[in-house]
């Protein structure tokens, strides 16, 4: 279950403005849905998936262990299959070209509370997931300046958070190196204009557009490029989804599973608010859509259960993993319950589907997102 906790009484109660990096007038109008103790994870609310920015005081927050300390002077080191190892301060990095790219940041068990039969996790509903302009540096370039020799496969990222306590396992990713050496791939340090927040990797983190929250690695130290992938438990058991679609409930076994990394078409209902009362007339139903694949082709609508589906309008720019805002009106004519439901379609013709694929983590729920309203 969550809990909604206003801004003001979440900063009181653990002093974590810093973190967060929150201005005074964004604390009093925003609330963050809060999933669990410590770490805090912190869901952006639904009715904010209706813009194509969400904002930073709204920004979803997920960490395993919680933030180490700020440190603006921490190095990144660039080491292992390399030619010249490199050891860069953020001014180091900023005379590499600066990119900004606008894309989503979507966790792998956002919609996990939705799975059924229900699986272990943080019970994330819509709100793991939001989308930043993220400015920084390209990776292929800083890579480059390092030059990758034959052994190097993959890019082992490092944060400098440490686990509670030596028996947790470390977070640790590695992305291929031709991911690595993707244009869209950067390493961040300044989010929606801002300066990044603690909160969000400061000062300095991975995005991998396209790609699931888990490796896009916050407060990131150390690359380290290498013939395997990252070892340890978050690379080699965690974030995997099975290979083929099982029966919902029955446990997949490590051989029939691979990691996640590109995150399926989906769309969101953000407007009207499930369980609302509105007036006869002009209906509105509007939220995001988007796929790591491919750019969005198409939003459909149906108020009918599925009978007729009318095309959604788009607004903003298409891209692979980058969103859209979606709008559909219609005219309600008679007083009762309406529900809709949406579905989003990719440039590759990827569906999203009726139904979410079961797997034992929760990860990439993805079903036609249905909403129902009063209408008076
Ligand atoms: N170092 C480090 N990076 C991390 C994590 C973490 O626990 N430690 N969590 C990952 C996960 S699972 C997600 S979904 C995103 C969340 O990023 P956000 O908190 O900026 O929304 O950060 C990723 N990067
Ligand atoms: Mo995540």
């Amino acid at each position: 279950m969550h809990r909604v906790i206003a801004r003001r009484t979440f900063l009181t109660a653990t002093g974590a403005s810093l973190a967060l990096g929150l201005t005074r007038s964004a604390r009093a109008a925003d609330e963050l849905l809060v999933h669990g103790g410590a770490p805090q994870n912190l869901a952006t609310p639904l009715a904010h998936l209706d813009r194509l920015v969400t904002p930073n005081p709204v920004f979803f927050v997920r960490s395993h262990f919680g933030p180490p300390a700020l440190d603006r002077a921490r190095k990144l080191v660039v080491e292992g299959a390399v030619k010249t190892p490199l050891s860069l301060s953020l001014e180091d990095l900023k005379a590499f070209p600066e990119v900004t790219i606008t894309c989503v940041l979507q966790c792998a068990g956002n919609g996990r509370g939705l799975m059924s039969p229900r699986v272990p996790g943080v019970q994330w509903l819509h709100g793991a997931v939001g989308q930043a302009a993220w400015t920084g540096v390209r990776l292929k370039d800083v890579l480059a300046k390092a030059g990758a020799t034959a052994d190097a496969l993959h890019a082992r990222l490092a944060g400098a958070d440490l686990p509670p306590k030596p028996t947790v396992p470390a977070y640790l990713r590695s992305i291929p190196i031709a991911r690595a050496n993707d244009p869209s791939t950067i390493l961040a340090y300044r989010m929606n204009g801002e300066p990044l927040s603690l909160a969000h990797g400061a000062p300095l983190r991975l995005v991998v557009p396209g790609w699931a929250g888990d490796h896009w690695v916050k407060w990131l130290g150390s690359i380290r490029l290498q013939k395997e992938e990252a070892e340890g438990f978050y690379m080699q058991t965690a974030y995997k989804f099975p290979v083929k679609p099982g029966e919902p409930g029955v446990p997949v076994p490590p051989e029939a599973m691979r990691s996640v990394t590109t995150v399926p078409v989906k769309s969101t209902i953000a407007r009207p608010e499930e369980g609302a009362k509105l007036p006869l007339g002009e209906q509105e139903v509007a939220g995001v859509a988007f796929s790591g694949e491919a750019p969005i082709a198409e939003v459909e609508v149906s108020t009918d259960g599925g009978k007729t589906w009318k095309k959604a309008t788009l607004e903003g720019e298409a891209g692979v993993g980058r969103w859209q805002v979606w709008r559909h009106r219609f005219e309600q004519k008679t007083p009762g319950k309406v529900e809709a439901m949406v579905r989003a379609t990719d440039a590759k013709r990827n569906v999203q589907p009726e139904r979410a694929v079961w797997n034992p983590s929760g990860y990439f729920w993805n079903a036609w997102h249905k909403v129902s309203w009063e209408v008076a």
